[in-house]
């Protein structure tokens, strides 16, 4: 396998730091667009995983296709023929899972995990091309042909423009920056996909009317002028840690995006003009561009963009810093210390990553930052556009961007978890699939805090999994509990090794322990630090709930059960604690309930997804149908909801709205097992039902042993969607396993 091409070893500067520009650099790339074609050829595409990076790489040269075969796995990603056998019919839900399970076997990597596409949020790519753009890296051809691929795949039929997400209606923030990224790829301004998306824009009004995130990176690319920016001061970093609107308060999305805003911001940084810019600023308005009255449109946004509207208060602070505070008192003295300690917060980012990177946001801004400080040839610059490489995604479509740099750990959990549900752990046929599972498991769990932890205002990870991989190595707290819960039984399965010794056991438990807040509930990668009184700072408009954490079902679930699981093997371990923990746990599990009987779910496609999680909350301390009124009303909701052909069919609308809503596509796969797995956890009496939906999972199973990609998955912030495309296949097999273990001898076809 090809070795993936790495930054040279940072010019050894004096001080040791990254940051100095070697003599030799020079600003001597050009910002010529890439040569595009139609399409590239599918069979020369290969995904390379070393360490649970993923990168796609591009044979051009027929030899290296030779050497280098395609996988199963990377035809599946492809959309390519897997030309598979098809496999005897399953009479009985153990026999879908066996055929379930050898097709996705075929799609593990050789490290022992599963890899997929992890798209559906719309204002990703653009950050990763404005930054290769502006930084003077432009995509290869194959990049930019996919690219293209996937965006003119994924332009509304009906009206051309793109959305927030890949099902929602077109917004300003996916039009503005979706038809901007495909110019800077090389797709011509009069091509009719163009022409359709620009009429749509300019029917929206122009790109004034895009909310604050594209005002940011389109004046970044120099098409705006800094004054339609809201402010975006780095002095706030300044303030003391006791205040209580402090930036190390809020989630860490956003905190770790306001940064090298903040910093780009302050500096008025704008990419070197070009003749493609120039005529950017010509293409995206209606209003003649030396006419715009920058200033007066900070605050112009268009409905569909406009899902949490700035508050009064945010309105009149950034009055206020426009009109006084930037002017009167923003003094050379004050920016440059502002400056100085955002570019440290952003090094230690960057160090702590090794310029990975929370997520593709905040990469593709610390890449831009990096440039604007360190020069063109810089260490820190190279290593960061080489790793923005890694969430990039080919499918059937073309190129997308990922929602992070992988679901690696995430996705393995749950595949182990679903075998061991059917009873197969011990079954030798899976044995070496499930080895790999945990190899990979035992590779990437993080072994040590970060360095200057209190410094950057780091959650502790010792112990902990991330969700993608441990370059990543934010621990979240359901993370680091599926990863954990999935080790405990493996190891403890006869036949398997002991990969991950006590130690590194309790690490993890530990690092659990420091999620619950004083509720009793669990958040996501950290501890709240403030409360939702922080959304009146909320600039982003497109999305809700991103100021701060919350509580969240699905979390505390993962964390409750994973601490049930280990006291069973380690009794002695923080005993008192543990048992602390989960009546606490329990309890504002209790205290979630909505008055409907479900929970609103927070990562996955709405009250389905959290109304599993929590009925196997209640189920773990012995809570089931007959003996609580809780898991009682949780499952007549869920019973409420089931449909004529046995399936459920919730549409992601329910998390923007709040109430349960029916996709217009009908049943679900992912959706109906996420309801089985509650009622057979909370063992709903009556197994009519229950046959009903496990009826439907094993018709839509294709010859071959897998489901095919129904509607979209997962969300985030209330508003925007995600796929996990993997769960189409962990949770039906979930679903399944559980039903024969718990009814053996029933037939369901
Ligand atoms: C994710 C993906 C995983 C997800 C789960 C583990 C499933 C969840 O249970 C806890 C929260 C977490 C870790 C999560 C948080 C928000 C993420 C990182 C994402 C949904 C993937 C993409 C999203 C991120 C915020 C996208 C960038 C957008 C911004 C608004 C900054």
């Amino acid at each position: 396998m090809m070795a993936r091409k790495q930054a040279t070893e940072a010019p050894a500067a004096s001080n040791g730091s990254p940051k100095k520009r070697s003599s030799a650099d020079s600003d001597n790339h050009d910002v010529k667009r890439p040569r595009l074609q139609e399409s590239t050829d599918k069979a020369r595409w290969r995904l390379s995983s070393e360490g649970g990076r993923h990168t796609w790489h591009y044979l051009e040269d027929d030899e290296a296709t030779k050497e280098w075969p395609q996988s199963y796995a990377d035809k599946y990603f492809l959309g390519m023929p897997l030309d598979l056998p098809e496999l005897p019919k399953a009479t009985n839900p153990l026999d879908a899972v066996r055929n379930g399970l050898t097709f996705f076997e075929k799609l593990q990597l050789p490290e022992g995990h599963w890899g997929c596409e992890y798209g559906g949020p719309m204002f990703l790519l653009p950050g990763v091309v404005i930054a290769r753009y502006v930084t003077k890296n432009p995509v290869p051809w194959y990049y930019a042909t996919e690219i293209k691929n996937y965006l003119f795949a994924r332009a509304n039929p009906v009206d051309g423009g793109w959305g927030l997400h890949i099902e929602g209606e077109s917004t300003m923030l996916g039009t503005t920056l979706n038809y901007t990224t495909l110019r800077l790829v090389g797709v011509e301004a009069d091509h009719p996909v163009m022409v359709k998306a620009r009429a749509t824009m300019h029917k929206m009004g122009g790109a004034i009317y895009a909310p604050h995130w594209a005002k940011f990176w389109l004046t970044v690319l120099g098409i705006m002028k800094w004054e339609i920016v809201n402010p975006v001061p780095p002095e706030l970093w300044l303030l003391p840690d006791w205040v209580p609107i402090a930036p190390w308060r809020w989630w860490i999305h956003m905190r770790q995006v306001f940064l090298p805003m903040s910093y780009l911001w302050s500096k008025k940084w704008q990419a070197e003009e070009t003749d493609l810019i120039r005529e950017l600023r010509n293409e995206l308005f209606v209003e003649d561009w030396n006419k715009i009255d920058w200033a007066g449109n900070r605050n112009t946004i268009h409905p569909n963009d406009n899902y949490h509207p700035k508050t009064a208060f945010l309105n009149t602070v950034n009055w206020l810093l426009v009109n006084i505070w930037n002017p009167v008192f923003r003094t050379k003295y004050l920016v440059e210390k502002a400056e100085a300690w955002a570019s440290e917060l952003i090094d230690m980012e960057d160090e702590n990553t090794d310029y990975s990177d929370l997520a593709p946001v905040n990469a593709a801004m610390n890449t831009v930052c990096c440039y604007v400080r360190d020069g063109p040839g810089a260490f820190s610059v190279r290593r960061h556009v080489e790793r923005l490489d890694e969430v990039l995604w080919v499918n059937a479509e073309g190129m997308l961007c990922n929602g992070t740099n992988g679901v690696q750990c995430w996705d393995t959990a749950f595949a182990i978890q679903a075998i061991m549900d059917a009873g197969l752990t011990e079954d030798p046929r899976w044995r070496p699939m499930l080895i790999k599972s945990l190899e990979f498991l035992e590779d990437q769990q993080i072994r040590e805090n970060v360095k200057d932890q209190d410094k950057c205002y780091r959650h502790p990870r010792k112990g902990a999994w991330a969700f993608s991989n441990k370059d990543q190595g934010y621990a979240v707290s359901d993370c680091v509990s599926e990863a954990l819960k999935s080790v405990i039984i493996l190891q403890k399965t006869p036949g398997f090794p002991t990969l991950i010794d006590d130690q590194r056991i309790f690490d993890a438990v530990d690092t659990m322990l420091t999620y619950q807040n004083p509720s009793g509930a669990c958040s996501s990668y950290e501890t709240p630090r403030a409360g939702q009184w922080m959304e009146v700072l909320n600039a982003a408009e497109v999305f809700g709930n991103i100021m701060v954490e919350y509580e969240y079902p699905e979390c505390t679930t993962a964390v409750l059960t994973t601490l049930s699981l280990f006291k069973k093997h380690w009794p002695n371990h923080r005993t008192a604690e543990i048992d602390n923990f989960i009546t606490r746990a329990v309890k504002w599990i209790k205290s979630n309930q909505k008055p409907h009987g479900g929970w609103y779910g927070n990562w996955g496609i709405c009250f389905t997804y959290a109304t599993m999680f929590a009925l196997e909350s209640l189920a773990s301390v012995g809570e089931t149908y007959e003996n609580s009124k809780y898991a009682k009303k949780g499952c007549d909701f869920l019973i409420a909801k089931q449909r004529e052909d046995g399936g459920w069919s919730e549409s992601y609308k329910a998390c923007e709205t709040g109430k349960y809503v029916e996709h217009p596509t009908g049943s679900q796969v992912v959706m109906t097992a996420w309801a089985l797995i509650g009622l057979i956890k909370a063992k709903y009496p009556d197994i009519e039902p229950i046959k009903k939906g496990i009826k439907l999972i094993m018709d839509r199973q294709q010859p071959n042993g897998e489901w095919l990609q129904e509607a979209i998955e997962g969300v985030f912030n209330k508003s925007c969607m995600i796929s996990y495309p993997n769960y189409k296949f962990s949770f039906p097999l979930k679903a399944l396993g559980l039903f024969a273990t718990r009814y053996p001898d029933e037939k369901v076809v």
